[in-house]
């Protein structure tokens, strides 16, 4: 059987060494493009790859302490208290200095912030010192900084200062290490690093790390029995009836950090202060204080929480946070991780009502919750903070996690300990 013939191509006439020749330069061209190709994407792997490096990871942070005087402005003991109005207007005026200084200048690209963090007396006037920080993406910078921002900030102090007479020649400059810096920037009281959107909840829910940064789980044997509260560096304020038949500082530690598993750090008890009035089963006086084996480091989730002033009221029906590991429930078992519950302030007179706690509320008492119970502290909370927050956002300490009927159950709210009713006690014990 006849089979069709396949059309000639052309190449076929072609003579067999220019087929040759033609194949191998159009080998050579697609080698070529290939090879070219790989080149240009390692080329731009790299640049990519060190573009991502220098934003992600290469970045460094240098920190500087500066201080000097301001001759005409008065040494006011306000000043004692970052959360004042005199503390807060100071604190403006010296940011918006620096701010302006460095904005100005070959800086402005590296300059980050600039943070008062302590108003001390001198002759009578005031004496700032601030932390300055700049970022760089070349480590090697170091020194070069150090003389360009000794330099601008002589230059500024010694010409037009504004309102502020400052004395140039007690201007002190040096630089700091990264965590002696961090420490002092998050010296601060009652302020967080993170916000998170969903605090207006009904029950109980997981806390993030960071949100209440004044948290501390009080251990015996490492096992959390009660929440405290973070007030300086080395105390902590909690529940008296924490440490009822034990009260000996060396059976005890504290964790900080979200979960009880994986602490963020961890501090002996040197001193453990109860209340002298304080006498269980009464559940009057629950307050203690305890004093950390070492001070602890200020960071951005281990922060001090504000004490408000005795006279400070935390009106009826106002929001407040409690926070702890303890059980969900009555009788049930402790969780691992932060738990959070948004709740409302409820006045003595009526959680004195006859179907409430007829009666035993006294006035170094506070009730918190819903009278249908829908939100409460439960066992294990005990020690910890009920927390406040005032128009700025600043987190202050209304109560101690101290007693109630079972958790959470309606006509039954939780009680606390009424800090401000302690506050000269704290004082008296603490020197805060
Ligand atoms: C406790 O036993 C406890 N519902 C703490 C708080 C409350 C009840 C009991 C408040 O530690």
């Amino acid at each position: 059987m006849a089979r069709e013939q396949p059309p000639r191509r052309e190449l076929a006439w072609t003579p067999l060494q220019n087929r040759t020749e033609s194949n191998t330069r159009m080998k050579l061209t697609r080698c070529g493009k290939i090879t070219l190709g790989i080149v240009v994407t390692v080329i731009a792997a790299v640049i990519i790859g060190l573009i991502v490096h220098f934003i992600f990871y290469g970045k460094t942070h240098f920190y500087y302490h500066i201080s000097f005087k301001v001759n005409n402005i008065d040494y006011d003991s306000k000043f004692e208290k970052p959360y004042s109005q005199e503390y807060m207007d100071l604190n403006e005026k010296i940011v918006s200095l620096v701010n302006e200084t460095f904005h100005g200048s070959k800086l402005r690209r590296q300059y980050v912030k600039c943070h008062v963090v302590q108003v001390s007396r001198a002759k009578g006037k005031v004496v700032i010192h601030a932390v300055l920080k700049f970022m760089s993406y070349l480590k090697c910078k170091a020194a070069k900084f150090w003389d360009r921002i000794e330099t601008i900030l002589h230059q500024k102090l010694n010409g037009e200062t504004g309102s502020l007479h400052i004395d140039s020649s007690s201007f002190t400059f040096s630089d700091m290490e990264i965590p002696t810096a961090e420490n002092l920037l998050h010296n601060c009281c009652g302020q967080r690093t993170i916000t998170p959107s969903g605090n207006k909840v009904a029950g109980g829910v997981n806390a993030e790390e960071g949100e209440w940064p004044w948290q501390a789980s009080l251990q015996q044997n490492s096992v959390h029995r009660c929440g405290a509260t973070l007030i300086s560096n080395s105390w902590l304020v909690t529940a008296a009836h924490c440490f009822i038949n034990a009260n000996d500082p060396r059976k005890w530690n504290v964790s900080f950090g979200l979960l009880l598993s994986h602490p963020q750090t961890q501090r002996g008890i040197k001193n453990i202060i109860i209340h002298e009035h304080y006498r269980y089963p009464a559940h009057d006086n629950d307050i203690a204080v305890v004093n950390l084996s070492s001070p602890v480091l200020y960071t951005s989730n281990i922060r001090r929480v504000c004490l408000p002033e005795a006279n400070h009221t935390f009106p009826p029906n106002s929001d407040v946070v409690v926070t702890g590991w303890g059980s969900l429930k009555s009788d049930g078992s402790i969780s691992n991780i932060l738990q959070k519950g948004a709740m409302k302030i409820i006045d003595n007179k009526t959680c004195n009502k006859e179907e409430i706690y007829s009666g035993v509320i006294k006035p170094s008492m506070l009730c918190a919750g819903f009278l249908n119970g829908k939100v409460d502290a439960c066992q294990g909370d005990s020690g910890g903070p009920l927390v406040s927050a005032d128009q700025k956002g600043t987190w202050f300490l209304a109560g101690i996690v101290s007693w109630g009927d079972e958790c959470a159950l309606p006509n039954k709210p939780g009680v606390y300990t009424r800090v401000t009713y302690y506050r000269d006690w704290i004082m008296s014990k603490t020197g805060l």
